[in-house]
């Protein structure tokens, strides 16, 4: 076991003292005004929930406990049986960040990784059988709901209230273990979707419990050298770099502060008082949808589309004619664009620093080249067109094209490996949830014959 548990009772004294304070304190304090827009616009802008882990500047992007990406690339620990510097920090450092607001030593790393490896060994009998009956060309989202719902027959939280002896002050404990359980059961859950679409069931690699949480990932779905399939014939390097991928992506996916559809349904379910089986696969749900979590997978059909009907040279012309014709039929740029965002997304810079370390691997890739291309095509197009508030990548532009530049090809599943890595930051948020006592979500809502009034209509 990892001392994450200490180390959160250690600061949930304060912690409550600090929300007590404010609910006594400044509850009838103003955050923002609501307005129509906003209110048949989707919420933009309307400042109304409570989020600890993250938060998103629309200039600068995501902090993650107040650090950018590249802060957190230079403090959160690595791999601790490699020496190789290059190596992306352990999305396992980043849940330490997220759930304590401290950056791990590195043995808290090692230790959290190693609890969550241990956790993930061994998924319960039903849900590997619910798993293996579910039909091969299932969405694999749905495959990855269901999983992660079948599990809440284990909930500790669910069983101990159930019971009727939990104090709410000891929600925390419970959903905590829950929501490690959750977090650690998604590499075989991960594998178990993958190997039932592309190898009838059977197994692509092999679970090891000395491994970190990226790398049985990557050794599930047979793209370790070591202990898998290795499907793709990856040399050595490329299976080392395609785990650090997976670092990377799944460490810094994990949170994009509290409104995004995924982490406001975890948290809206949870709020019920859900147990974070029954919350993250709910939050699972809303990652499926095409303007979110599956716009990776949109990004490569659409690169795949375009190289095909693109000369070989690509043309900055060609390429800017191609958007044209996809924006007078009213579509939309997949990879473009974001709901708070109004810079460059710097979760795409990450992804593409990544490309750029790597020019050999890279170079013969006109997916990659593409959309690299695209970066600097696209955003002048957007701004000409008009409509778009940001016209920048966002990072889904970038993902999903490296994930299938090492050979994952099943487009759908792209979204399953975004699903491992968003459990973090959610999970973190309802423990803090419970920590804190928050009630039910359960906002107003106007009809149409009170917005009219409102409106003097
Ligand atoms: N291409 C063309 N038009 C776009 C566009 C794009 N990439 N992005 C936004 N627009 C259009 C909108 O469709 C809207 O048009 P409308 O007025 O006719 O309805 C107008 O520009 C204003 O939208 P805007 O306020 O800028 O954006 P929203 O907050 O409504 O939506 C998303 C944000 C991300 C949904 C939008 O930019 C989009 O559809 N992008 C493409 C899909 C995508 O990349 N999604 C991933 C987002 C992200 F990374 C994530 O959350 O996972």
């Amino acid at each position: 076991r990892s001392d994450l548990k200490a180390a959160l009772k250690e600061l949930i004294p304060q912690k409550r003292q600090d929300m007590l304070k404010i609910k006594q304190k400044c509850s009838d304090m103003k955050v923002g005004d609501i307005t129509v827009g906003s209110l048949i616009g989707g919420m933009r802008g309307n400042c109304s929930m409570f989020w600890q882990g993250t938060s998103l500047d629309s200039q600068e992007g995501i902090r993650f406990q107040g650090k950018n990406i590249k802060e957190c690339q230079a403090c959160l620990p690595s791999d601790p049986t490699s020496c190789d510097p290059s190596d992306n920090f352990l999305p396992e450092s980043m849940l330490w960040l997220l759930m304590t607001g401290n950056v791990p030593t590195k043995q808290q790393a090692s230790n959290l990784s190693s609890e969550l490896a241990y956790r993930g060994a061994h998924l319960p009998d039903y849900t590997i059988k619910i798993m293996r009956n579910l039909p091969q060309d299932m969405h694999p989202m749905t495959q990855l709901a269901i999983g992660l719902a079948s599990m809440n027959k284990s909930s500790r939280f669910a069983r101990k209230y159930e019971q009727g002896s939990l104090g709410k002050n000891d929600y925390w404990e419970y959903t905590l273990d829950d929501a490690l359980q959750v977090i650690a059961s998604l590499p075989k859950l991960t594998g178990l979707i993958y190997s039932n679409i592309v190898s009838n069931g059977e197994p692509l690699g092999q679970y090891n419990e000395n491994r970190d949480w990226s790398y049985n990932i990557c050794s599930l779905l047979g793209m370790t050298t070591g202990d898998s399939i290795n499907r793709h014939d990856l040399t050595e390097q490329q299976a080392k770099d395609f785990v650090n991928l997976m670092r990377l992506y799944t460490g810094i996916h994990v949170d994009h502060e509290g409104g995004n559809v995924s982490a406001h349904t975890t948290h809206l379910v949870g709020s019920a008082l859900g147990d974070p089986f029954l919350s993250y696969s709910s939050g699972i749900m809303g990652l499926a949808g095409p303007l979110h979590g599956l716009a990776a997978q949109e990004v490569v059909k659409f690169l795949i589309e375009m190289n095909s009907k693109l000369s070989p040279e690509m043309p900055k012309s060609e390429i800017e004619d191609y958007l044209w014709k996809l924006l007078n039929s009213k579509r939309v740029v997949p990879g473009y664009g974001h709901a708070v965002l109004r810079k460059a997304d710097p979760r795409f810079t990450a992804m593409l620093d990544f490309v750029k370390a790597r020019p050999e691997e890279f170079k013969t890739d006109r997916n990659v080249a593409l959309m690299q291309k695209l970066s600097e095509i696209a955003p002048k197009v957007l701004i000409e067109h008009g409509k778009t508030k940001n016209p920048y990548p966002n990072v889904d532009s970038a993902s999903g094209i490296l994930f299938y530049h090492y050979g994952i090809k099943e487009l759908l599943f792209l979204t399953v490996i975004f699903g491992c890595s968003r459990s973090m930051g959610p999970m973190t948020q309802l423990v803090w949830d419970r920590i804190y006592g928050l009630p039910i979500e359960r906002p107003k809502s106007l009809d149409m014959d009170s917005l009219k009034a409102l409106c003097h209509l």
